[in-house]
Order: structure tokens, then C-alpha cells, then sequence
């Protein structure tokens, strides 16, 4: 992997003096026509939205841009928009404390299903009813879909475009094909390729100083200046942040929210490169930059090294930081934490990640969870909120097009949870006639019912409904077979296949057997960006979850869940703890939601394994890195910012 990438000594050829030729080829001018991952030219934007939740508030209700928000759930604040961050406030403070702090601020509660209702709604009361309502994130969802939908409307059609939404609030963006046609309409020169030779270097691109507008540069590595000559690597991403600004404005002007974005080679570099400056501006790493960019991180910040794999390296080779790493050959990596993983860690800190942007266009499966505090006792209660997931369930259902029998999920599925146990069971749902909110409460009922006969079924201490097996509908008659179950259908329960009838415990050591199965990574390492990780929305996700309490969408970019691991306290504050498994600080009174969150998002993993087989097999590299809310030191240390342009003055 890491000798994949062919990125060559930037150096002037011969040294001193102007190069005459490009570092690049013509070869690598076509794989950048391709978007091809091992394309040198390559060019990736992430796109995270502000402070979203709050943001989509503040467009709902109309308040002034300045007027600080924060987004309430329960007891807890989820989001709080820029206005309100500089009243030094963040997710982590109290409702009390936050109007304390900043006493104009408008705390809005999102919506909540409430039993018997068809649709969530806005309501006054919404926290005092925790034991009755549960969240609805519906409202996000929409304003996600819409901004997505947007961002593709934008965009040069399929193939040139590839767009990947990544969460609820952040897209990818492959730019390399665009960029590839404004390069050769720009600069005609690079249409005559020598055919006889794709070995050939580029021609150098003129040596005007390159326009980064309002842009934030990444520094460049030491042994680089700005004083050298752009190669096309540079051309390239000038264009990407030109895009992406454009891309940006639309957003702003017709659905008026805010993003920040970051623009570079890979996707572990413009997530990174995203999270550096916000709100409301875009970050270019730049090939030249990369490696100083990302000495600036602790690597137990980077992604997938959050976890118990960073604290092995950390304590094989004495170190946190990146810089200490890039010393370390890779066999010595290879030879304390395996081949897979030393390959893996070596390319990683280099800014090596060659996962490709994929447009995943549909959604695998639904859930809707609640977790109850008290625990619930009986059935009655238990229908009332096997009721509320069912609405919650159809709807979701109905805007991914059920009703006209474009796609419908084949199963549906109970997990019930009582103390550290899980029981799940599992039934077919009946093909040849359309999917309603009765059937599926029929079907939900039947399923609690086989879980009350094995008995040990209250307390009850979480309850979730999914459906998945989505498969493409298929309009009239014709296809009525395939949905059409053989005769012992209705009969009893599938149980799922990885589960036996009796109730499975979940405990953290039986975990990461079960974790590495989903993942084709070298061990312990989860893939960021996987296809199975995703907990984002809308049409292009695959899975869409809506477990009550606390929601994450940005999870798929968090490590691997390891659902009931005891999660550490941080000593210094006992507010708060670190989340095990998602490496997020989480309000200590959310620890309970958080915990059902993951436990929830694993079911549902396993589910989705279990309906569909193991998500594909990936090359070992994972990647991506996140950048930790709150930690500014973490964000890149210290560089000046814009630095670059000024004084690229060429010739
Ligand atoms: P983020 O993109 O992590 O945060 P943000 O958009 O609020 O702020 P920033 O400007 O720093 O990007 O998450 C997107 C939304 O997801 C956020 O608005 C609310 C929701 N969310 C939660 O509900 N719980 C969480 O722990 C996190 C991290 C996010
Ligand atoms: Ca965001
Ligand atoms: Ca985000």
C-alpha cells in the first residue's frame, strides 16, 4: 500500500534552478480522468456542514444569523451554533449553564414521535416527556437529502461526478475527473499526449501565482518553500477549492447554511483538512504540505488510532505523536504489530490513504430503538412502543419510495435487551401486497410474543425495531413472486442465523472476534469509511438508524463499536467521559444513551451481516483521521494560516 502511491521527490530535477518538466506524467494525467485512488493528481473535498443540527433550527425558525442556538435533546444540548461558541460554550455544557453563559440564547428541543401520532412534531414540552416520546432526527434527515440532492445537482453528471455522503452532515467530493476537463480546456498544451510514451513527463504549468482566494493553506513541509514553481499537483487543487467554493455558495445561497470543507489528495487529508478551520471556510492541504500538516497531530487523534490500537502503539514505541512514528522503520512497525497493521500505520502517518470515494445510493436497512429508564414491564407497554417505532419505521419507509413498490425490506427484526442480554428474533416480511403500518405491527407484536414466550422477557431495558433485506421493487404483477414467501412463511420466527434461541450475552471480551468479522482490515483496525460503518441517512446510506438519546451521525468516521465496554472516566472531569469506543467525550448523564446507541448500531451491523452476508472484502488500509472537537491543539499545530498565497510570486 504505502509503496503504492507514487508520489516522487518534489526537488527541482538536477537541482537548482527551474525544472523542466512536470513531476507528473502523462499516465498519471489519465488515471486523474479515471478518479483512479492510486492517481498522484488526485483530488478529494469533504464538505461538513456548521454546527448542523443547530443551523437546520436557526433556517426553520427564521432567527437572525447572529443569535446564538443551541439544539436540545432531553436533557442534554446536541448542537450549538458559532454565535453561541463564543459564549464558550460547546456540547458539553449543562442547559442551565449555557443560559447562564449566554442568557439570549434560544434552546430549541428537536421533534419527538409521540404514541398514537403519524408524524413527529415540534412540541413545547418535549423534555418533560423522555418516558413517553422518543426523538424524531427527521427534520435533519431532510434538510441532509436536500443539500445532498443540491451538491449533486451541482456537479457535472455521473461518471465525472462522485459524491459519497459520509454522514448526516458531510459529503465527499472525487473532483478528479471534473478537474481533469477544466486542466485540459485551461491548458491545451496537456491534450497532446506522446501516445508512443504514457512515461512521459508533463510539461511544466505556467509559473503564475495561483489565486487561493479566502482559502486556508497548510503550511508547507520543511524541506519545501513557496518560492518553488506550482507543479500540476498545485494546478489541481487551486481548481478543487475553486469548485468547492462554488459548490459552497450555492449551498449558502439557495438553502442558506454554512459549511466548512477541506480539499487534498485523499480523504483522510480532507477530512483532517476540514475540521482545521470552521466555520465557513475551506482548507487546502496540499501534497507539499501533507507531511507537516499531519506532524501537527497526535496520531492517537487520526482515526482508527483513537482506540485500543493506538494505545498498543503507543505503548510499543513510547510515543503519541506522529513525528516520533515517521522515524521508526516499517519492518520494526511490522514486526511489533504485524505485517497488516505495521503496512497499514507506516502509510497512515505519511497521509497514504487510497479508500475511494463511492457513491453508496441506498439504504440497507432502518431502525428505530428506545432504551427505558425505568425498564418497561409489560406488553401493553411494550406495544405502545413497538407502535411508536412502526410510525417511525413507515415513514422513513415511504419516502424511500415503499409505497410504490420501489424498494422493500424483506425482514424485519425485534432485539430486546435485558441487562447485558440481547435476544433478537426475526421474521420474514410477507410479499404480495403493499407494506403498511398494520402489518408491521402485526409482525413487530408476533415478535415481541416469541420473545415473552421464551420467557425472561421484563424487565425489558431496550427495545428496537429494524427492517433490512431491501430489495428492488418490482412494478405490476411480475414481480409479485419474489416477494411471494414459500408456504411455511408465516410460520414461525426465523431466528437469525448467527444467533441461537437462546439469549446471546454481549460482553466486551466476545466482541472483537465478532468486530473483525465485518472488517476486512488488518486486526483491530475498522474501516472509517466502509460501507457497513455508515450510520448516515437519506437515500444514500445504507443504514438509518434511529436509536433514541443520543444520536452520532458521525460515527461512521469513529472506530470500531464495541457495544457494553466500560467506558473510561476521564479524571479530570467527571461531567464528562471519554467514549471507548467512539473516542468522543460524552456527557456522563448520556452515558446510558450513548452506550444503547452503540449497542444499537452493532445490532444492527450484525443484522446487516446476517441479512446480507459480510460487508465486501476491502484492501487493509483503512482511513481517515478525525480532528477532535475542542482540542485546538489537535487541529494542526499552531500554523499560519494563508500564508502561502503572498508570497507566491513567481518568475
Ligand atoms: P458534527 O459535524 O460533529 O458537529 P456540528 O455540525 O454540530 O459542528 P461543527 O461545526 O463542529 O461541525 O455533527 C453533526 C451533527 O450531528 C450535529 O449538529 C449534531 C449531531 N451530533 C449529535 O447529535 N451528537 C454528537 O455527539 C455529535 C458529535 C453530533
Ligand atoms: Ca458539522
Ligand atoms: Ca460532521
Amino acid at each position: 500500500m504505502s509503496s503504492s502511491q507514487p508520489f516522487l521527490p518534489s526537488s527541482p530535477i538536477g537541482g537548482g534552478g527551474r525544472r523542466k518538466k512536470s513531476r507528473f506524467t502523462y499516465k498519471h494525467l489519465h488515471l486523474l480522468a479515471q478518479s483512479s485512488t492510486t492517481c498522484p493528481l488526485r483530488c478529494i473535498a469533504l464538505i461538513d456542514y456548521d454546527a448542523f443540527y443547530a443551523q437546520c433550527e436557526m433556517v426553520r425558525l427564521g432567527v437572525a444569523e447572529t443569535q446564538p442556538l443551541a439544539v436540545q435533546q432531553w436533557q442534554g444540548l446536541i448542537a450549538i451554533n458559532y454565535p453561541a461558541r463564543e459564549f464558550g460554550l460547546s456540547r458539553h455544557v449543562t442547559i442551565t449553564e449555557a443560559k447562564q453563559k449566554c442568557p439570549e440564547i434560544v434552546v430549541q428541543h428537536v421533534a419527538t414521535w409521540r404514541e398514537g401520532d403519524e408524524k413527529w412534531a415540534y412540541r413545547e414540552d418535549a423534555a418533560k416527556h423522555i418516558h413517553t416520546d422518543k426523538v424524531s432526527l427527521d427534520p435533519y434527515r431532510l434538510e441532509s437529502r436536500k443539500s445532498l440532492a443540491l451538491v449533486k445537482e451541482i456537479l457535472p453528471p455521473a461518471p465525472v461526478q462522485k459524491v459519497e455522503k459520509a454522514s448526516i452532515d458531510e459529503v465527499f467530493l472525487d473532483l478528479s475527473a471534473q478537474i481533469h476537463q477544466i486542466l485540459l480546456e485551461r491548458h491545451p498544451e496537456l491534450q497532446y499526449a506522446p501516445y508512443d510514451d504514457p512515461t512521459e513527463n508533463l510539461p511544466l504549468p505556467p509559473s503564475t501565482a495561483l489565486n487561493w482566494e479566502a482559502d486556508a493553506l497548510i503550511d508547507l513541509d520543511s524541506a519545501e518553500t513557496e518560492d518553488d514553481d506550482p507543479d500540476w499537483d498545485d494546478v489541481v487543487m487551486n481548481i478543487g477549492s475553486e469548485i468547492v467554493r462554488g459548490v459552497r455558495q450555492i449551498i449558502r445561497e439557495r438553502l442558506k447554511y454554512t459549511c466548512s470543507a477541506g480539499i487534498a489528495r485523499n480523504k483522510m487529508m480532507a477530512k483532517l483538512g476540514a475540521g482545521y478551520k470552521k466555520p465557513n471556510q475551506q482548507t487546502i492541504v496540499r501534497n507539499r504540505a501533507v507531511q507537516h500538516f499531519l506532524s501537527g497531530f497526535k496520531f492517537t487523534k487520526i482515526r482508527n488510532l483513537g482506540g485500543k490500537l493506538g494505545e498498543q502503539v503507543v505503548d510499543a514505541f513510547n510515543t503519541e505523536e506522529v513525528t516520533d512514528l515517521l522515524k521508526i522503520p516499517v519492518e520494526q512497525l511490522k514486526s511489533k504489530l504485524g505485517d497488516d497493521t505495521g503496512t497499514w500505520l507506516y502509510g497512515i502517518i505519511r497521509g497514504e490513504d487510497n479508500s475511494e470515494v463511492n457513491a453508496r445510493t441506498q439504504i440497507k436497512s432502518m431502525l428505530s430503538a428506545k432504551s427505558f429508564r425505568p425498564s418497561i414491564n409489560t406488553t401493553e407497554q411494550a406495544n405502545r412502543w413497538l407502535r411508536i417505532f412502526v410510525a417511525d419505521i413507515f415513514s422513513r419507509l415511504v419516502e424511500e419510495g415503499v409505497l410504490e413498490n420501489k424498494r422493500r425490506p424483506k425482514t424485519i427484526t425485534l432485539h430486546h435487551r435485558q441487562g447485558g442480554q440481547t435476544r433478537s428474533k426475526q421474521l420474514p416480511i410477507p410479499g404480495g401486497k403493499k407494506i403498511d403500518e398494520t402489518i408491521l405491527f402485526e409482525l413487530a407484536k408476533t415478535l415481541l410474543g416469541q420473545v415473552i414466550v421464551d420467557g425472561r422477557a421484563w424487565p425489558c431495558a431496550n427495545l428496537s425495531l429494524a427492517v433490512g433485506g431491501f430489495e428492488e421493487g418490482v412494478l405490476g404483477n411480475k414481480g409479485i413472486d419474489m416477494f411471494l414467501l414459500k408456504g411455511d412463511d408465516a410460520k414461525a420466527a426465523l431466528e437469525l442465523p448467527s444467533r441461537s434461541n437462546t439469549a446471546t450475552p454481549i460482553h466486551a471480551d466476545d466482541q472483537p472476534s465478532k468486530r473483525r468479522k465485518l472488517h476486512d482490515g488488518p486486526p483491530g483496525i475498522t474501516r472509517f469509511f466502509s460501507k457497513g460503518e455508515s450510520t448516515g441517512e437519506g437515500e444514500d446510506s445504507e443504514e438509518d438508524i434511529n436509536a433514541d438519546d443520543v444520536e452520532h451521525p458521525n460515527l461512521p468516521e469513529d472506530d470500531a463499536v464495541l457495544p457494553n465496554q466500560a467506558p473510561e472516566l476521564l479524571q479530570a472531569d467527571i461531567a464528562t467521559y471519554l467514549c471507548k469506543s467512539c473516542q468522543k467525550p460524552i456527557n456522563e448523564s448520556d452515558r446510558h444513551e450513548h452506550e444503547d446507541w452503540h449497542f444499537a448500531r452493532d445490532l444492527q451491523a450484525r443484522d446487516a451481516e446476517a441479512v446480507q452476508g459480510p460487508t465486501n472484502s476491502r484492501p487493509p488500509g483503512p482511513s481517515t483521521a478525525k480532528s477532535k472537537r475542542g482540542g485546538a491543539g489537535t487541529r494542526g499545530r499552531g500554523s499560519k494560516v494563508e500564508k502561502g498565497q503572498s508570497r507566491l510570486a513567481f518568475g
